[in-house]
C-alpha cells in the first residue's frame, strides 16, 4: 500500500511538471429541482447544485475540466460549454440530439475537455428544451500561471450574468408554443446574476450588489444568458473599456453602452472614478414582437450530405466539410419586420467576421468591404436586421457542429443546421473515441 501511494504521488508530481502546471479540475453538477423566490413568489426551478445562477467555473488556459453531470430532475438534460472549441472532443459539446443523446432523469455523464488557446469569459448552459432559462453559469478562463493579462491587472473581477425570468415553468412555456403554433409567452423580468432588481422590492434581497472601492478598476465579465433578447448595458456616469469579446481579446475601446447579443460575452474594465454612491447597471432591451416565420436564410458554400453521423439532423441541414477547408458563410436576414438582430452562434469554432451590412449581400460589390487584415474573432455574430454578415473559418476541428440562432424561440422555428467536419490525417486531426458513459437514446 505504502509503495503504491508513493508511486501515485510521484506520478502526480511528474505529470504536473510535464504538463507545464496545467490542472485537471473536477466538478459535480447535480441537476435538481430547487425552490427559489423571485418577483415575490416561490417557484420550483431546475438548478445546478441548488444555485441560481449555477456555479462559476474558473480555469486557466491549458487546463482540463471534468464535470460529472448527475440528472436528478424530471427532464432530459445536456450541458453546452458555450464557446469552448472542444478540439477533438466534439462529443463533449452538448447539443441534445446533435452531439449526444440527453442525460435521462436518473442518469449521469462525465463531460471531459481541455481548454486550449482561449482566454476570457465564456459560459455554460443547458442545451435541451428551455432548461437554460435557469441552468447556466459563468466559465472564466485566465491566462496560464506565468502569463499576464494584456491589460493592467484589475483590482477585482466580477462575472455579471444577464438573464430572463419566467414565473411559469420555462419548459411549459415552450411546449405550449409548440402545441399551439403561437409565439411563446415573454418573460416576466430581466435579471442580473439571477436577481430582478430594486423595482421588485418585496424583499431587500432582490438586488445584486457589487461593492467596488472608489478609484479601483474592476474587470466586469458580462454574459448575455437571456433566451430571447439582445441587451444594452451601461453603468451610470461611467465609461467602460472593452478588452474582450467571446473569449478573444480586442483592441481596447472606450464606450458608455454595450450591445450584447444572446450568447455573447463582453469583458470591460471600469474605473470607479465617480463620487461614491450606488450606481446601477441597467440592462435595457428592444421590444419583442417576433415574426411568425424564420427570417434568416443560410447560404453555405458547403457540400450537402444525406446522412448524419450521430443524431437526426435533417439531411437538408447537414453540410459535410473536408478537414482543413476554409468555409465562408453568408448569413442573409430576409425578414420584413424583425425587431432584433439574429445572433448566429457556431459551435466548435471561433470564426472571423469579414464584413456586415444592410440590405441584400452583393457578392461582387461587398467582397471589397471584407476586412482581411484584423477581422474580429467571435463565436456569435449579430446579423443585422434586414442585413447580412459574412463569416469565415477553417474546418480544422472534426465533429458535428451546430450553427443556430441563439434566440431560443428561433431554434424552435428551424433556425439551426450543422456542419459535419471529417477527420483529417492521423490521430491529432481526428476525433478522439467517445467516452463509454456517453448517453445512448
Ligand atoms: C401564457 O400566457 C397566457 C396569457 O397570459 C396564459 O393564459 C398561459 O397560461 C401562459 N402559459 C404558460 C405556459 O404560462
Ligand atoms: C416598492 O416600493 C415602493 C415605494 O417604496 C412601492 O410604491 C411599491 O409598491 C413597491 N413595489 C413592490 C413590488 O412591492
Ligand atoms: C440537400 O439534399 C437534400 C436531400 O437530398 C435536397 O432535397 C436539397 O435540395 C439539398 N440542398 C442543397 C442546398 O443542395
Ligand atoms: C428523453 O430522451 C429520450 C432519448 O434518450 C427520448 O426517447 C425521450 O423522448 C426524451 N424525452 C423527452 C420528454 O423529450
Ligand atoms: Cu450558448
Amino acid at each position: 500500500m505504502a509503495s503504491s501511494g508513493l508511486l501515485l504521488f510521484l506520478g502526480c508530481l511528474a505529470s504536473a511538471l510535464l504538463a507545464g502546471a496545467t490542472k485537471v479540475h473536477h466538478h459535480e453538477f447535480i441537476v435538481q429541482e430547487t425552490p427559489v423566490k423571485r418577483l415575490c413568489e416561490e417557484h420550483n426551478i431546475i438548478t445546478v447544485n441548488g444555485q441560481f445562477p449555477g456555479p462559476t467555473l474558473e480555469v486557466r488556459e491549458g487546463d482540463t475540466l471534468v464535470v460529472n453531470v448527475v440528472n436528478q430532475a424530471q427532464y432530459n438534460v445536456t450541458i453546452h460549454w458555450h464557446g469552448i472549441r472542444q478540439f477533438r472532443t466534439g462529443w463533449a459539446d452538448g447539443p441534445e440530439f446533435v452531439t449526444q443523446c440527453p442525460i435521462k432523469p436518473g442518469g449521469s455523464y462525465k463531460y471531459r475537455f481541455t481548454i486550449e488557446g482561449q482566454e476570457g469569459t465564456l459560459w455554460w448552459h443547458a442545451h435541451s428544451s428551455w432548461l437554460r432559462a435557469t441552468v447556466y453559469g459563468a466559465l472564466i478562463i485566465r491566462p496560464r500561471e506565468d502569463k499576464p493579462y494584456p491589460f493592467d491587472k484589475p483590482a477585482r473581477e466580477v462575472p455579471i450574468l444577464l438573464g430572463e425570468w419566467w414565473n411559469a415553468n420555462p419548459v411549459e412555456v415552450i411546449r405550449e408554443a409548440q402545441r399551439t403554433g403561437g409565439a411563446p409567452n415573454v418573460s416576466d423580468a430581466f435579471t442580473v446574476n439571477g436577481q430582478p432588481g430594486d423595482l421588485y422590492n418585496c424583499s431587500r434581497q432582490d438586488t445584486t450588489a457589487i461593492s467596488v472601492k472608489p478609484g479601483e478598476t474592476a474587470l466586469l465579465r458580462f454574459i448575455n444568458s437571456a433566451l430571447n433578447h439582445e441587451l444594452f448595458v451601461s453603468i451610470a456616469s461611467h465609461k467602460m473599456t472593452v478588452v474582450g469579446v467571446d473569449a478573444s481579446y480586442t483592441k481596447p475601446f472606450v464606450t458608455s453602452v454595450l450591445m450584447i447579443a444572446p450568447g455573447q460575452t463582453t469583458d470591460v474594465l471600469v474605473t470607479m472614478d465617480q463620487a461614491p454612491t450606488r450606481y446601477y447597471d441597467m440592462p435595457g432591451v428592444y421590444t419583442t414582437d417576433f415574426p411568425a416565420n424564420p427570417p434568416v436564410q443560410f447560404d453555405y458554400t458547403a457540400q450537402n450530405v444525406s446522412q448524419s453521423l450521430w443524431q437526426p439532423i435533417p439531411a437538408t441541414k447537414l453540410y459535410k466539410l473536408r478537414f482543413g477547408s476554409v468555409v465562408q458563410v453568408v448569413l442573409q436576414d430576409t425578414s420584413i419586420v424583425t425587431p432584433e438582430n439574429h445572433p448566429i452562434h457556431l459551435h466548435g469554432y471561433d470564426f472571423y467576421i469579414l464584413a456586415e451590412g444592410f440590405g441584400n449581400y452583393d457578392a461582387e460589390k461587398d467582397a471589397a468591404k471584407f476586412n482581411l487584415e484584423n477581422p474580429p474573432q467571435r463565436n456569435t455574430v449579430a446579423v443585422p436586421v434586414n442585413g447580412w454578415a459574412v463569416i469565415r473559418f477553417r474546418a480544422d476541428n472534426p465533429g458535428v457542429w451546430l450553427m443556430h440562432c441563439h434566440l431560443d424561440v428561433h431554434i424552435t422555428w428551424g433556425l439551426a443546421m450543422a456542419f459535419l467536419v471529417e477527420d483529417g490525417y492521423g490521430e491529432l486531426q481526428s476525433l478522439e473515441a467517445p467516452p463509454v458513459d456517453l448517453p445512448m437514446c
